[in-house]
């Protein structure tokens, strides 16, 4: 780094002070807070990003977003080469970052930094990030921020795509990477050819008549209900209402949106008795979380949640269903059996991994967190990862993706318009529909909607699937919830001595018990998960848990 870079540099910074006395962290996706204190942090971002795009020779995302945090809120997280989350190698350099006291210390560890990691600083490539932001209201003066973080990296340069989804901006950052288009336009042109695919696919005795066309959808007053509209237009074969787009005065999150109605399993605001029966799904506040629901029938605000573990039991029997035409009667030389494989959290219901098991399908479980599960799911030829909040996609490895391509090239002369070469079709279709980057509420749903009408399944025949076990959860203030050390993707503790064990008496307690704590990644609490055979007990299990983490750990203990 020469004098003027380093020179840029603490001029830039200077503009952009940190807050005094508060501790930011990357956290499990990126930074979040209240947005008045996030200017600084966003300008470091913005650094961090160019830092990294230098570093892979590769376009690098950065998206302001809080997700479903309250609109208050704003955050930050940084999208990789393959369009998945920032490498976790770098997330201790982007704390460093962020809390760095002053320019100079900044400086510091920024010259430091580029040393260790060998950050070419020659000019031989061209720092390149493109910025996207959901609809809160800083998200604009958070921008600027971010591109001045960006441009104190000497030639680096920034570019605003605007109003996005988060799964959008990691679509196009991957795009770019592989040299393919990657505008807005042609990220809605993709979803919408490979879902006409789907559709044109559907078996004739599919019993479609089963199914109500209309599909209504909670847009979290977010970006994801605006960008639904233009998704809307253009879509022939189903009916989408949707409500809580933002432009009619609701505010983002509040009483609406994914995280609301998969935690508190009620209906969303602008959704009552008169939706009853009717296929309704909802979106979180950036669009990357997913999850269906049907507004119960009697006249409370009840619903019957349909959660990210069913969608993901939906995409398997639908995946399962396609393999085996294709593996059953391999036709040709070419043969292949694609390894399949299921990813989920400690927060899936009990009844879903039963379920999945009893499919004959291997279930892994990791820590929360896409990239803990991004990247299990990665090592097969399919993986499926969901959490049960909604937040999952499909990947399909490069290595069966070519396989695949080949075989359908090769069924299309042979035998066109067989069982078989459908099904290859269909899987490369979905390849293409659903986001290959991280999870994404919209192609999500356009592949839920393809499928059932493939199945001719109502959103109740769906939901029979399996029966979730009840489950309650619950948070508790703690004085330090880095003092809970977990292991075995989560379900177990292994610090403070003893709590596991006292768990472990509350949960023989039940019948079909289980429990687990783990320190939150994005709020300074304890979570506590309980479920078992009935509501009473999983209610009772999880107060007693939550009782014992506050004996263990309470605010007035040290
Ligand atoms: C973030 C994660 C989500 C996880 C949640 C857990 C990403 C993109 N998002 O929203 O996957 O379920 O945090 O929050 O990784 P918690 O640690 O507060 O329970
Ligand atoms: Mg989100």
């Amino acid at each position: 780094m020469d004098v003027m870079q380093r020179s840029n540099l603490l001029e830039s910074a200077c503009l952009f002070p940190p807050p005094l006395g508060l501790k930011l962290s990357y956290g499990t996706a990126g930074f979040r807070a209240d947005a008045s204190i996030l200017q600084s942090t966003m300008f470091r971002m913005g650094i961090l990003a160019a830092l990294r795009s230098l570093k892979t020779h590769s376009v690098i995302g950065l998206m302001i977003t809080a997700s479903h945090n309250k609109v208050s809120d704003n955050g930050v997280k940084i999208a990789d080469p393959c369009g998945g989350m920032l490498s976790q190698h770098w997330e201790p350099f982007s704390d460093q970052l962020a809390n760095a006291p002053d320019p100079q210390t900044l400086l510091l560890l920024i010259v430091e930094f580029v040393k260790k990691e060998n950050i070419p600083f020659d000019g031989a490539f061209t720092a390149e990030i493109l910025l996207g932001r959901d609809t809160r209201p800083s998200g604009e003066s958070l921008l600027e921020a971010a591109k001045q973080g960006v441009r104190s990296i000497v030639g680096a340069v920034a570019h605003d795509m605007g109003i996005l989804t988060t799964p959008q901006l990691h679509w196009m950052v991957r795009a770019r990477n592989k040299g393919l288009k990657a505008t807005e336009s042609d990220y809605f042109e993709q979803l919408l050819s490979s879902f006409r695919c789907l559709m044109d696919l559907i078996p004739n005795e599919s019993k479609m008549d089963e199914i109500e066309d209309k599909l209504i959808v909670d847009g979290a007053n977010g970006v994801g209900g605006e960008k639904l509209e233009v998704i809307k237009k253009m879509l022939s074969g189903l009916v989408i209402e949707v409500h809580n787009t933002g432009k009619e005065g609701g505010i983002l999150n509040e009483g609406v949106g994914a995280d609301f109605v998969q935690k508190e399993k009620v209906v969303p605001h602008g959704f009552g008795s008169n939706h009853a029966g009717i296929r309704c799904a909802s979106l979180d506040g950036d669009a990357d979380r997913l999850v269906y629901f049907s507004v119960a029938s009697n006249s409370s605000n009840k619903i019957d949640l349909v959660d990210g573990d069913k969608i993901l039991s939906l995409f398997a029997v639908f995946i399962k269903e396609q393999l085996s035409i294709l593996e059953g009667d391999m036709k040709g030389n070419n043969n292949y059996k694609a390894r399949l494989g299921v990813v989920q959290t400690a927060y899936a219901n009990g009844a879903s991994t039963d379920y999945l098991k009893h499919l004959g399908l291997e279930v892994v479980l990791t820590p929360t967190g896409v990239k803990y599960l991004h990247a299990r799911a990665a090592q097969y030829d399919i993986g499926i990862y969901f959490e049960a909040n909604g937040h999952g996609t499909i990947l399909f490895s490069e290595h069966y993706l070519s396989w695949l391509e080949a075989k359908h090239t090769e069924l299309s002369s042979i035998s066109q318009g067989s069982e078989l070469q459908k099904a290859a079709l269909r899987l490369l279709a979905v390849s293409k529909l659903i986001n290959q980057a991280v999870g994404d509420a919209l192609s999500g749903l356009l592949l839920v909607e393809a499928i059932l009408r493939h199945m001719g399944w109502s959103i109740h025949n769906w939901n029979e699937l399996y029966q979730d076990l009840p489950s309650r959860q619950l948070k508790v203030k703690v004085a330090d919830r880095t003092a809970v050390v977990t292991a075995n993707a989560e379900t177990v503790v292994m610090s403070p001595p003893g709590l596991q064990e006292a768990i472990n008496s509350e949960i023989a307690k039940c019948i079909k018990g289980r429990s687990f704590v783990r320190p939150s990644g994005t709020e300074d609490v304890v979570r506590v998960y309980a479920e078992a055979s009935t509501e009473e007990e999983a209610d009772s299990l999880a107060n007693s848990v939550a009782e014992l983490v506050d004996r263990f750990l309470g605010v007035g203990s040290t």
